[in-house]
């Protein structure tokens, strides 16, 4: 693999052409918060065991990302101590008993520097992977992301992490309107809820790629490789 050469993977709704030496690996919320009891994903009602199958094919696919020197970038949804960023509509939503903020088994629930805010050991950043802390479902919002990438020259993500129809789709939307061409591996997002998780990717790769391409990891380490 050359990585100023392009390449083109097996994908829907037909093959994505993509660049390596700039397109980045964008992992989204892989944090304790949504993947392990006692966070923000069960204090929702949800069963976090759904997304652990997302682990592994991730960590192939950023095992590949790191040993070819190729972009990668973190993101976790969180607030500051003081809530300042968190709006009130968030904070209410829900009607759960603990609410953003407030004490949990992993500390202040999505609160940044606390431990459920974290992201998951399997998966940890190391030096030189930016981490965006974005405080809305989208990682673009309120965040300098855009402004990383531009800077890096990255022009093409391939988009993981958690949960497919909220922070996942909402982040390629506003990927897409930037003028991002998006990827998105199905094993290596993933969903409380399976019917939503497939519309959540119909969505995407609808209308001749509506908003970006669907693949499996697959497809990405064999072109990779
Ligand atoms: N609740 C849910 O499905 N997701 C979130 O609240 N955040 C992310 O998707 N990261």
């Amino acid at each position: 693999m050359k990585a100023g050469k392009m390449i083109a993977v097996e994908a829907e709704p037909y093959p994505f052409e993509f660049t390596p030496a700039v397109c980045a690996l964008l992992i989204i919320d892989m944090q304790r918060d949504f993947l392990e009891p006692g966070g923000f994903g069960e204090m929702l009602g949800n069963d976090v065991s759904k997304l652990r199958r997302t682990i592994e094919p991730n960590q192939k696919l950023l095992a590949v990302w790191r040993a070819k020197k190729l972009p990668v970038l973190h993101t976790r949804e969180g607030h500051r101590p003081d809530l300042g960023c968190l709006p009130p509509a968030k904070k209410i939503r829900g009607r759960s008993l603990a609410t953003i903020g407030d004490p949990g088994p992993m500390g202040r629930i999505l609160v940044r520097g606390e431990a459920g805010h974290d992201i998951i050991p399997e998966l940890y950043p190391v030096f030189g992977e930016a981490v965006i802390d974005k405080p809305g479902k989208g990682a673009f919002y309120a965040t300098d992301l855009h402004a990383i990438l531009m800077n890096r020259g990255i022009k093409q993500l391939i988009v993981t992490g958690v949960t497919t129809e909220v922070c996942v789709n909402t982040t390629v939307r506003e990927a897409n309107d930037r003028g991002y061409d998006c990827l998105v591996p199905e094993d290596c997002v993933g969903s409380y809820f399976s019917d939503l998780h497939e519309a959540g990717l119909k969505m995407i790769k609808a209308q001749g790629g509506i908003f970006g391409w669907v693949s499996h990891s697959k497809h990405i380490l064999k072109v990779l490789n």
